[in-house]
């Protein structure tokens, strides 16, 4: 009877962990508690609905540093205000953590400081050469290896303060990396309207990572006014940034 007992334990455990293997889970990144993105067999696109209610454990991470990982549901919310797919019961998420669903490979990033003296020069050069007569800083950045080739990329969100936010103003997000034996600008985000309502603008780079596992990184930023905020997912490679999915939020 005892046997019998314990046989049947350990069937229904077999078929728990069978079924439990059987769900696929959705690979989903997420800033904060927001879903920006979704893999599916057709590539990425914006969080669906069909997500409401799945499953998830995520693996997180602060630009430099893993912090707790999250286990937990998807809940679609249709709004108002808005349409939106996020984490369910963690409201008061970190804005700053990226999390992603599945076996996330995070490349290891270097947090760059907009105190150094190089960074300064280069924030100030890029605004000479988008003819700003306002003096921009370094407020965010890091290096990684965008593209797996072995050498380091730099992304860097380059913006002038809210005192000079009038015509000068401005906040780009650019990408410097090396081809040709020459330093490469590409300016991936520009934003200088800064005016009545408008402005200032802020942005900030998550991290990068083969999120999906299928070999090829990723990086993800979010670019922001008062107004709302866009999330961009994107790939660097051979030279060229490739657009993935845009989440946004706001008017
Ligand atoms: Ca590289
Ligand atoms: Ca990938």
């Amino acid at each position: 009877m005892l046997d019998q007992q314990g046989d049947n334990l350990i069937l229904a455990t077999t078929l728990a962990i069978a079924m439990k293997s059987m769900m696929v889970e959705p690979t989903i990144v997420v800033v904060g508690d927001t879903v920006v993105a979704e893999k599916t067999s057709k590539g990425w696109r914006n969080p669906a609905k069909s997500l409401n209610g799945k499953k998830v454990s995520l693996k997180s991470w602060k630009l430099d540093s893993t912090v707790a990982d999250y286990e937990g549901e998807v809940e679609y919310d249709e709004g108002p205000p808005m349409e939106s797919v996020h984490l369910k019961g963690i409201e008061m998420a970190d804005k700053d953590v990226l999390s992603v669903s599945g076996k996330p490979m995070f490349a290891p990033v270097t947090r760059i400081s907009g105190s150094n003296p190089e960074y300064k020069k280069i924030a100030a050069e890029y605004g000479k050469s988008r003819g700003r007569k306002a003096l921009p800083s370094v407020t965010s950045g890091f290096q990684a290896d965008l593209d797996g080739d072995g050498r380091k990329e730099v992304l860097l969100v380059i913006a002038t303060g809210e005192d000079v936010k009038k015509e000068n103003g401005f906040c780009a997000i650019v990408l410097r990396y090396v081809s040709g034996g020459k330093v490469v600008t590409k300016t991936l985000e520009f934003n200088g309207r800064y005016g009545y309502m408008r402005g200032p603008y802020s942005g900030r780079v998550y991290g990068v990572g083969d999120f999906d596992g299928d070999g090829t990184r990723e990086f993800i930023y979010t670019f922001e006014d008062p107004w709302g905020t866009e999330t961009k997912l994107k790939q660097f490679k051979n030279g060229q940034v490739k657009h993935l999915c845009t989440t946004a939020f706001g008017e």
